[in-house]
């Protein structure tokens, strides 16, 4: 019987709830998370479903409706959000959860759960008509387990893990709290295998710079002068999604930025705190970032990870990449 097994030629790659639950048991955690990431796994694939049927089922479209941040409603988004909300529920594991599209915080289970998850479950909304590259983006807290919870928002240090699906890539990247960042792939039944490290390289050979360029001259001076300075020694990509752009950041090194917006024409349309969210946007690609190696500020040069939000839909400015890089850019921020 083995002997049979030897020679059929299946070939096993190592599945993602696999690999997670050897981390959980080399590590003598409960389950509770694998079953979180079930959820969040269900989540994403059933999106991704949507987003690769939407333009077929005429979902690509706006719903006519405006969000808490003054942003048109897609179809997807809420479509998204909608599955999302759903596999969170029903894993009664959650506390409770934040998303981009949902005004308030969303309560699951305060008695019996046992995270938070701050999500974002389609982002990159330029992209979303061309049925190009957006990202389903999360970070998780656990609750207090030596004493009594109190539902405090959670700064990016106190994730125990952070993630990114891009859509419809196929490919799932997640940090674990000391553990590092992993990447996946999808195969031909849907499955996220094939754990890889993702480690930023130090060879700058590779780098590039993403930012949106055409924002440049509404940028702080000193960030304007920074880009001056060093733009020519760096390949530059922009993508508008920033799962996608992060996904090659990840993997080439160099540094995504999405500054202030300071010095717009209209100053109506000026960003002091930043365009990405904190909790679900900048947070938890500074976590991944943290875990690959890397290093992400916000426009004060202060860390991501340690920014104690105060509202869940606060928003940052986000310089996210390289250690070296993000750091020398930090300095001219001072
Ligand atoms: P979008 O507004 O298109 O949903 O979440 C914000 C975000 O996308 C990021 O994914 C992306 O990196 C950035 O904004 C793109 O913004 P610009 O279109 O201003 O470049």
């Amino acid at each position: 019987m083995e002997e049979d097994r030897k020679h059929s030629g299946v070939a096993f790659e190592q599945t993602f709830m696999n690999f997670l639950l050897q981390h959980q048991e080399k590590h003598n955690r409960t389950h509770d998370f694998l079953i979180l990431m079930d959820a969040l796994i269900s989540a994403a694939q059933h999106i991704q479903h949507y987003y690769l049927t939407g333009a077929l089922k005429g979902n690509l479209g706006l719903t006519g409706a405006v969000n808490v941040q003054g942003e048109d409603v897609m179809q997807m988004d809420q479509i998204a959000n909608e599955i999302t909300i759903h596999y969170l529920k029903t894993s009664g594991r959650v506390i409770h959860a934040v998303s981009e599209e949902s005004d308030e915080i969303i309560p699951m289970n305060p008695e019996g759960g046992r995270y938070f998850v701050y999500f974002d479950p389609l982002d990159g909304a330029s992209n979303v008509s061309h049925g190009l590259p957006v990202g389903f983006l999360f970070g998780v807290a656990r609750r207090n387990l030596t004493g009594p919870e109190d539902g405090r928002l959670r700064a990016g240090k106190d994730y125990i893990a952070a993630g990114m699906f891009v859509i419809p890539t196929g490919t799932f990247t997640i940090g674990l709290k000391d553990a590092g960042v992993w990447r996946f792939h999808v195969d031909e039944t849907n499955t996220f295998v094939r754990p890889t490290r993702m480690v930023l390289p130090e060879d700058p050979k590779d780098w590039e710079l993403s930012f949106n360029e055409a924002n440049r001259r509404t940028f702080a001076e000193k960030v304007q002068k920074w880009i001056a300075e060093n733009e020519e020694k760096y390949a530059f990509r922009y993508l508008g999604a920033l799962a996608a752009d992060f996904h090659r950041t990840l993997a080439n090194g160099g540094m995504f930025m999405y500054p202030a917006i300071v010095n717009h024409p209209n100053p109506k349309k000026n960003r002091p705190q930043g365009k990405l969210r904190l909790m679900y946007e900048a947070a938890v690609v500074a976590f991944m970032c943290h875990e690959a190696g890397g290093a992400a500020v916000n426009e004060k040069g202060a860390p991501i990870l340690e920014i104690v939000p105060e509202h869940h839909h606060q928003r940052s400015a986000l310089y996210v990449g390289s250690k070296s890089l993000v750091e020398d850019l930090a300095r001219s921020l001072q």
